[in-house]
């Protein structure tokens, strides 16, 4: 079904096959870049990586990982594509909006891509590589409050064999709270970004208010990238990136990758979609700690996150 679909839309399933293989071979081992943990293979091709070359018209969604970047970077596209949904349906999300530091096809995939290219990343602020800093690129930053983000976390690392089996939900509280989780620590992340946005041409978004009204986010990120488009295209973005649509959309639910990459028997990609998933996991005990370090890291911050609606 998937390669029949990719056939008509004249993409080359090599393609496909190569990043699938990409994403295959990762191995949870770790390494640390400037102190933040990383995939060891990330790091081995780190200069790769870092002299990355941005170009005029990129379009960045960078995110903590589970805080909403898929959901976001498929509006992305549908707001390039002016919501033409045969377009939207030319790749798998994880093919057509590059995963910048996932590897040596992606960075090809994304170097052969025609612009306006959207670029994926989970990198922390201060590890972006300086060409998207020197072109100015335009970038949407995905936050989403830090409980939910955890509770999505740790399924995904159930279901992603790439990586480390987090083991009880208690143990991976733990490596959450300690920043010993790809990519690192939440609060660094969201901060960092944060303080970025007032130098560079920066939109931070949050996972809860797109819940709240989609509509109105997508109308931001329409202003942002300076698109004025029609209220039915509007409204089929909408449809289009609902939880309900994109779960059952091949091409946006990860369903193009093998069980041996993504168990999604364990876990599906697209699992809740919810505020407030926190509350059927966090203990008594584990949201007393979590507050007190939430106050303490977020003090002096204008940065204020929502755990409910
Ligand atoms: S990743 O792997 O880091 O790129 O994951 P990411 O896409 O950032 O986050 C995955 C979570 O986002 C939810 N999601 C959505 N929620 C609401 N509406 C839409 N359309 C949507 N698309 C993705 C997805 O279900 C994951 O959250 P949880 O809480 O696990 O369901």
């Amino acid at each position: 079904m998937l390669k029949a679909q990719l056939q008509e839309l004249r993409m080359d399933p090599k393609v496909i096959e190569k990043i699938v293989q990409e994403l295959g071979d990762f191995t949870p081992d770790m390494a640390e870049k400037e102190g933040v943990p990383i995939h060891k293979q990330i790091c081995d091709i780190w200069d790769t990586i870092f002299n990355f070359q941005a170009r005029d018209g990129d379009i960045v969604v960078a995110s903590y990982p589970k805080s909403g970047t898929t959901w976001m970077q498929e509006i992305l596209d549908l707001i390039i594509q002016e919501g033409d949904i045969k377009k939207s349906m030319r790749a798998p999300g994880f093919v057509k909006v590059p995963f910048l530091e996932m590897g040596h096809t992606s960075l090809e995939v994304a170097n052969a891509m025609p612009s306006p290219r959207i670029i994926k990343t989970h990198l922390p602020v201060q590890l972006m590589p300086p060409s998207f800093w020197e072109k100015d690129v335009k970038m949407v930053y995905v936050a989403r409050n830090p409980k939910d983000c955890m509770v999505s976390y740790y399924y995904f690392c159930k279901m992603d064999v790439t990586m480390t089996d987090p083991g009880t939900w208690d143990n991976f509280f733990s490596m959450f709270m300690g920043g010993n989780v790809p990519w690192g620590n939440w609060f660094d992340h969201v901060i960092g970004w944060w303080k970025a946005k007032d130098q560079h041409n920066i939109l931070y978004v949050f996972y809860e208010d797109m819940i709240e009204d989609a509509r109105r986010e997508i109308q931001k990120v329409m202003r942002f990238l300076g698109k004025d488009l029609s209220e039915d295209i509007v409204q089929k973005i909408l449809h289009h990136t609902s939880f309900k649509s994109m779960k059952k959309n091949p091409m946006f639910n990860y369903s193009a990758l093998s069980d041996t990459v993504f168990d999604q028997s364990v876990s599906t990609f697209m699992r809740k979609g919810t505020v407030g998933d926190w509350k059927n996991h966090f203990l008594e005990s584990q949201n007393i700690i979590f507050d007190k370090e939430y106050e303490k890291r977020m003090k002096g911050s204008d940065l204020v996150f929502r755990t409910e609606l």
